[in-house]
């Protein structure tokens, strides 16, 4: 008996393919949704039917829950997998599609709310003896508000108390700033969330960023599957992610788990989702940030050193199966690396570059994973994430995962965009990460104003020469004839070629 005969996976690019994955290896029936513009997507041209939602305005189809939910409907799908971004941390979402009669492969929608209100949050993982940055969460006006920073001490940071992801941040290093900052977050609060409540908190500078995935039941076993270490990170968009992270020995890392296992308990949390902490490394105090109520970018590096599948282990879960392992049957094996190959151009400050894949070579090899949404032919649009592919190393311990990471970029050929490619080389040469010592400021500590080394030629330029070297336009030897020579094994109609031998 399959878990479900179908799904519904409400996304596109590399996580509904691996999503697909996921349903085949457990015998379920796939089913895609796709845009205007991703007609010819590799995530449609994989899945068992494929419906289509509307124009490539997200409003108009990955983020309309009426389309995505009449399409889950007509397909005959049992469940829904929202995959991360679109409607995966949208509360109403997932009580819309459970009144619908589908099972929301995620969390309970109150476990969403309930992490989504930053201020309400911070209180309850107080309450539930999970560390929160020192700060405040109500703040009734301007002296209020000055008091309180006062209090704390400066840098403090600014949020919104219904942002998420650095959304509505603002590190205030002085008191005169204090009111201007406060103001200009609130009204970007406003205009983003419909909701201009603040909180205050001191601001870790020089932290690093580490989350615990968390995995829970839905008979009240919670597990945590250990860390993944993102401070390298640009404009809040994670760029390089590792496990185990090289600040935390094995008593912080309990103790992080520990803490991670209690905030997901405190709102009844099921399914997958992960705990961000903030580490002071010199003190190694941390603290909670928030909780990301999905599965995230970053899961195949767990993958990798725990070998359990996590998208697997959501739609099991959701289907009401039980954890057949407890914490301490958990063990991390080895080191792993991911790197995201984004189609953007470091030249116009990371803008989006944009056009079609005339060449897309990936690596592979011993300890290499590649999740990747696009294919040679692809047209990477401005409608959407400009992610093309993830690349995940897995290897003994963190010098030979960062050369397998070296090797596999060095055989990543991309042509047709400009891609982030050589500034994932540098900053893994860079000594302060090969140290293992990057923080949430390595790039704009380090890596400021980065060019690549070398230019790569126009698009133009290459699609000529990929056209003239596929299909050459005189002939020059490279293909000949069959009757050039009638002894040829190539023209033998009955030889060693045709697998009869
Ligand atoms: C912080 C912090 C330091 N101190 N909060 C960023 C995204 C969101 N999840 C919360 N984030 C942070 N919150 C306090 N009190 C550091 C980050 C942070 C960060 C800040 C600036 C630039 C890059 C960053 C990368 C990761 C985390």
């Amino acid at each position: 008996m399959p878990l479900f005969d179908r799904i519904l996976i409400a996304n596109r690019g590399e996580i509904a393919v691996r999503l697909l994955r996921a349903c085949r290896e457990l015998g379920i029936s796939p089913v895609a949704v796709y845009s205007e513009v991703d007609r010819e997507a590799l995530h449609v041209r994989l899945a068992d039917e494929a419906i289509l939602l509307g124009p490539a305005a997200p409003a108009e189809s990955y983020l309309n829950m009426e389309k995505v939910i009449a399409a889950a409907l007509q397909s005959g799908a049992a469940a829904v997998h929202p995959g991360y971004g679109f409607l995966s941390e949208n509360a109403g979402f997932a009580r819309r599609a459970a009144a619908a009669g589908l099972v929301f492969i995620g969390p309970p929608p109150g476990a969403i709310d309930a992490m989504g209100d930053k201020a309400a949050a911070r209180v309850l993982m107080q309450s539930s003896g999970v560390p929160v940055v020192p700060g405040v969460q109500d703040v009734a006006d301007d002296k209020a508000l000055a008091k309180a920073a006062k209090d704390i001490g400066f840098p403090v940071l600014v949020k919104a108390a219904a942002g998420g992801g650095g959304k509505g941040m603002r590190v205030v290093n002085a008191s005169a700033d204090l009111l201007e900052s406060a103001a200009a977050a609130r009204r970007e609060a406003l205009n983003a969330f419909g909701d201009d409540r603040l909180i205050l908190e001191k601001y870790v500078a020089r932290g690093r960023h580490v989350e615990i995935q968390v995995l829970a039941d839905q008979h009240g076993n919670t597990v945590h599957l250990f860390e993944r270490e993102c401070s390298v990170q640009r404009r809040h968009q994670k760029i390089i992610e590792e496990t185990p992270s090289p600040l935390l020995d094995d008593d912080l890392r309990s103790a992080m788990g520990d803490a991670a296992v209690a905030a997901a308990q405190a709102v009844g949390y099921t399914n997958a989702g992960t705990v961000e902490f903030i580490v002071d490394p010199d003190t190694r105090a941390f603290y909670f940030l928030e909780m990301n109520t999905r599965l995230q970018v970053e899961h195949p590096i767990t993958e990798a050193i725990t070998g359990l599948d996590l998208a697997q282990w959501q739609i099991r879960i959701a289907a009401g199966e039980r954890l057949p392992f407890q914490q301490a049957d958990l063990t991390p094996h080895g080191h792993a690396i991911e790197c995201r190959l984004y189609a953007e151009d470091p030249a116009t400050g990371f803008l989006p570059s944009t056009g079609t894949l005339l060449a897309f070579d990936l690596p592979s090899g011993p300890g290499v994973r590649v999740d990747s949404g696009v294919t040679e032919g692809s047209e990477i649009s401005v409608h959407y994430d400009p992610l093309m592919a993830k690349l995940i190393v897995h290897a003994g311990d963190r010098p030979a995962a960062l050369r397998r990471m070296q090797t596999a970029l060095s055989e990543t050929v991309v042509l047709g965009v400009t891609t982030n490619r050589e500034f994932l080389l540098d900053v893994l040469q860079h000594p302060v990460f090969a140290a293992g010592e990057a923080t949430t400021r390595f790039i704009e500590e380090h890596l400021p104003n980065w060019r690549p080394a070398t230019s790569v030629p126009p698009a133009a330029l290459i699609a000529a020469a990929l056209a003239e070297l596929r299909a050459p336009a005189s002939s020059n030897g490279a293909t000949p004839a069959a009757d050039a020579d009638p002894y040829s094994p190539w023209a033998r109609p009955t030889g060693f070629r045709m697998g009869g031998g």
